[in-house]
């Protein structure tokens, strides 16, 4: 790899809300066009995504008739067929329409609940039309400004509620689907329910049906939480819950920038880059970004490159790490190998471990052992910034 052009079997995807972004923001009113979603499925598909996602009102309006929705799903259909580009994932938008101002799910106004699940129902015949396998849930509107206005256990049961009627509706219906629960801990409301990737494992246990639901976690939603992205990701993996991934960029606690990936915390990205190519992960490689407001619609296309650039360049320089002898070397010296070794040998029990002798001169020599970490992360580091 020396030109870093993506091909289909590197198994990028875009939202076609991140390239179709408009730049309306808190403060400001929309910078460029609205973008065909057939425009941008050729474009993407152009430059080297092999999918592409979306919320149902990214593609016809919230409200829209029947024949209009027939319409626009049909043009994005044969957009589909002419690039052969995929739909891995898709999800609703619970959060846009005033009438969600309150959350979705967890609405405290039981009659928005049960629209909300219906709107959910209704885009999972489509996302299963178009052969989707995931179906995300990120309930941004799901929380609370004010201390009594949510009872937040409550709210979990309601939360648990949708879930457990989606689960049965995609099972009934016998749809290849699961969800995945995207976190974040705030914006647009105060405080967001499950905030983060270890609140979201928490509460799938509680489902009627955990192994339909897993996580699609977000780099900058969990550095908003100042929380570590490649730690978080590893954890879902080890639960066997990353169903799917949202890569950008952010820098630390702050509002949510969605930076192109690699940009922000670059360090956060190399290691991110290493869980899920070492850990197991086989997913979409998702970009879940926005073009900054100052760029014109070649800076958004130079924007969507720059994710997948940057990925494949970190990806090149992460196996060169990992298959660096002196690498190899230096993760001995910090006992990596001994940390996948079990506690225990085989056939010993605690009462092992209380008949054993700790003399002090034992304990001194572990205290004063150093660990080597930082000659280890000074390679990485190396192959980070070019020179090695
Ligand atoms: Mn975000």
């Amino acid at each position: 790899m020396s030109d870093y052009t993506p091909t289909r079997e590197d198994k990028f995807s875009f939202g076609l809300w991140t390239v179709g972004w408009q730049g309306v923001d808190v403060f400001g009113t929309a910078v460029r066009e609205p973008l065909d979603p057939v425009v941008a499925v050729h474009k993407l598909a152009e430059l080297g995504a092999y999918g592409v996602t979306f919320h149902d009102n990214d593609l016809f309006p919230f409200g829209a008739s029947a024949a209009e929705r027939d319409q626009v799903i049909a043009r994005f259909r044969k957009a589909l067929d002419e690039t052969g580009l995929v739909v891995p994932m898709a999800t609703t938008n619970l959060f846009a329409h005033p009438i969600f101002k309150d959350g979705a799910f967890t609405a405290n106004d039981r009659a928005v609940r049960r629209f909300a699940i219906r709107k959910v129902m209704e885009n999972l015949d489509l996302a299963a039309e178009l052969g989707a396998k995931t179906y995300v849930c990120w309930g941004g509107r799901e929380g609370a400004e004010s201390g009594a206005a949510k009872d937040v256990r409550a709210a979990l049961d309601r939360m648990k509620e949708a879930f457990d009627i989606l689960c049965s509706y995609v099972l009934d219906q016998g749809y290849d689907i699961r969800f995945a629960i995207e976190p974040k801990p705030n914006e647009p409301r105060g405080d967001i329910l499950l905030p983060t990737i270890g609140h979201a494992l928490a509460f799938i246990d509680q489902l009627e049906h955990p192994e339909l639901v897993g996580l699609n976690p977000e780099v900058g939603h969990e550095e908003m939480a100042g929380m570590n992205f490649a730690h978080g990701i590893a954890q879902a993996l080890w639960h066997g819950k990353l169903f799917h991934v949202d890569l950008n960029g952010q820098n630390g606690p702050r509002f949510d920038q969605d930076l192109r990936f690699g940009a922000g915390n670059l360090r956060g990205a190399f290691w991110t880059v290493d869980v899920l190519e070492n850990g197991g992960y086989d997913g979409p490689r998702h970009f879940d970004y926005k073009p900054p407001r100052t760029e014109d619609m070649e800076g958004v296309w130079e924007s969507a490159r720059g994710c997948m650039r940057n990925y494949l360049i970190l990806r090149e320089k992460v196996r060169a790490f990992r298959s660096d002898p002196e690498v190899q070397e230096a993760l001995r010296a910090a006992k990596l190998d001994e940390l996948a070794r079990p506690t225990l040998a085989a056939g010993e029990t605690y009462q092992t471990l209380r008949d054993e002798d700790w003399p002090d001169a034992t304990i001194e020599a572990l205290a004063a052992r150093g660990m080597a970490f930082e000659r280890l992360d000074q390679l990485a580091m190396d192959y980070l910034l070019g020179v090695r």
